[in-house]
C-alpha cells in the first residue's frame, strides 16, 4: 500500500499504546517492544508487533523497513537507573544509537525521540525554557540526555530529520498503578477508588507540570508534519503547574472520597518546583495542550 510505515518502539508502553491508537487507522504501524512495561491495554490485533530489544539487529531492520521511527522505548525508572547505570545507558544510549545508525543509513523521513524534563535536573527557574542548564541529577536525566545530544548530532552530521521532545509529567490511566515507578497521579486515584488516604511526601507545596497523554501524542503528531521541527528539541508540558496538596484534594473530590491527606518525610532527591515554558512549541509547531487537569482525571473514573 501506499499508506506511510511508522514504527513505533515501546509501542505497548504509557505513550507508544496511545500513538498506536492515534496513528493505527492512517498509517501501517509497526510495533518493537520488549515487553518489559506493565501498562494495563494492549494495541488492537490488526497491528504488527514485534518483540525484540532497541539494541538488536531485528531493531535496525525494522528501522530500514519504515519511513518514520518513533522512539519511545526507554529503561524509565530513576531509581533503577541510579541502581544499575549501566543497564539504563545500554537501553537509553546504545538502544538509541542502535537505531539512529539505521536511520542514517535508510530514507528515514522522520525520527522522533522521548527525551524527559530530567534532563534539567534541579530547576534554577520555572518556568524552564528549553535553554536551561541541562545538569541531570540522575543516571537517566543523563542517558536521555545523550540520547537526545545524538539525535541532534545526526541531524546536523548526517541531515537526518531528527526531532526530541521533553515530557515533564506524563499521566494516563494505562499507567499502572501498582508500579513501584508510576507517577503521583496514579498512586493517588489508586487510594481514591479504595478510599484511602493519599500520601504526601513533604509539605505538599511542590509543584509539577501534569501533561496528559493525549497532549504527548499531539504534539508527535504536529511534529510529524512539521520540518521545520527538525534539528530542534520541544518542552512538552502544559505551562501551568500544581501542587501536589491540590492534586490530592482534587483526586479525593472527583471521587467524592472524605478522608484525610497523610504525610510522609519527603523524598530524598524530590526536586521542588517544576513548570515548562511552552513558548518553542507553540511557534513552531502551534502546539497548545488540550486537556485540563480536571477532566483528564475524569477519564480514570471510566476504567475501573
Ligand atoms: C518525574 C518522572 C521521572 C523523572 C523526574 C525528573 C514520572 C512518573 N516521573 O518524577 O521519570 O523524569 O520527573 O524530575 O513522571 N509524591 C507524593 N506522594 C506519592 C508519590 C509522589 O507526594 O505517593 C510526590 C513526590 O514526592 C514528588 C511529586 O509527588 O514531589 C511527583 O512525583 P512523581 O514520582 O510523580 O514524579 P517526579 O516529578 O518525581
Amino acid at each position: 500500500s501506499n499508506m506511510q510505515r511508522i514504527l513505533i518502539t515501546g509501542g505497548l508502553g504509557q505513550v507508544g499504546s496511545y500513538l498506536v491508537d492515534a496513528l493505527h487507522e492512517k498509517a501501517e504501524v509497526t510495533v518493537l517492544d520488549n515487553f518489559s512495561s506493565t501498562t494495563r491495554e494492549t494495541v488492537p490485533r490488526e497491528i504488527s508487533i514485534i518483540k525484540g530489544d532497541v539494541r538488536d539487529r531485528i531493531a535496525a531492520d525494522l528501522v530500514k523497513q519504515n519511513d518514520i521511527i518513533i522512539h519511545t522505548a526507554a529503561q524509565i525508572s530513576v531509581t533503577a537507573s541510579m541502581e544499575d547505570p549501566l543497564s539504563d545507558a545500554h537501553n537509553n544510549v546504545f538502544g538509541t544509537l542502535n537505531l539512529l545508525e539505521a536511520a542514517r543509513r535508510s530514507p528515514t523521513s522522520k525520527f522522533v525521540y522521548i527525551s524527559s524534563a530530567a534532563v534539567y535536573g534541579d530547576p534554577l527557574y520555572t518556568p524552564i525554557t528549553e535553554s536551561h542548564p541541562q545538569d541531570p541529577l540522575s543516571p537517566y536525566g543523563t542517558s536521555k540526555l545523550s540520547g537526545e545530544k545524538y539525535c541532534m548530532m545526526y541531524h546536523k552530521a548526517f541531515g537526518l530529520p531528527s526531532c526530541c521532545i521533553r515530557p515533564f509529567n506524563i499521566y494516563s490511566p494505562r499507567q499502572d498503578p501498582d508500579n513501584p515507578y508510576s507517577g503521583v497521579i496514579s498512586r493517588f486515584i489508586d487510594k481514591a477508588r479504595t478510599k484511602q488516604s493519599p500520601v504526601i511526601f513533604g509539605d505538599g507545596n511542590q509543584t509539577r507540570d501534569f501533561i496528559s497523554v493525549h497532549d504527548i501524542v499531539d504534539m508527535i503528531m504536529l511534529l510529524l508534519e512539521n520540518e521545520e521541527a527538525n534539528g530542534q528539541v520541544f518542552n512538552a508540558g502544559t505551562g501551568n503547574s500544581t501542587t501536589v496538596s491540590e492534586l490530592a484534594h482534587m483526586i479525593l473530590d472527583i471521587f467524592g472520597v472524605d478522608v484525610p491527606v497523610q504525610y510522609m518525610p519527603e523524598r530524598p532527591g524530590d526536586i521542588k518546583y517544576s513548570c515548562s515554558d511552552i513558548s518553542k512549541a507553540r511557534e513552531i509547531l502551534g502546539f497548545e495542550p488540550k486537556v485540563l487537569l480536571r477532566e483528564g482525571l475524569m477519564e480514570f473514573e471510566e476504567i475501573k
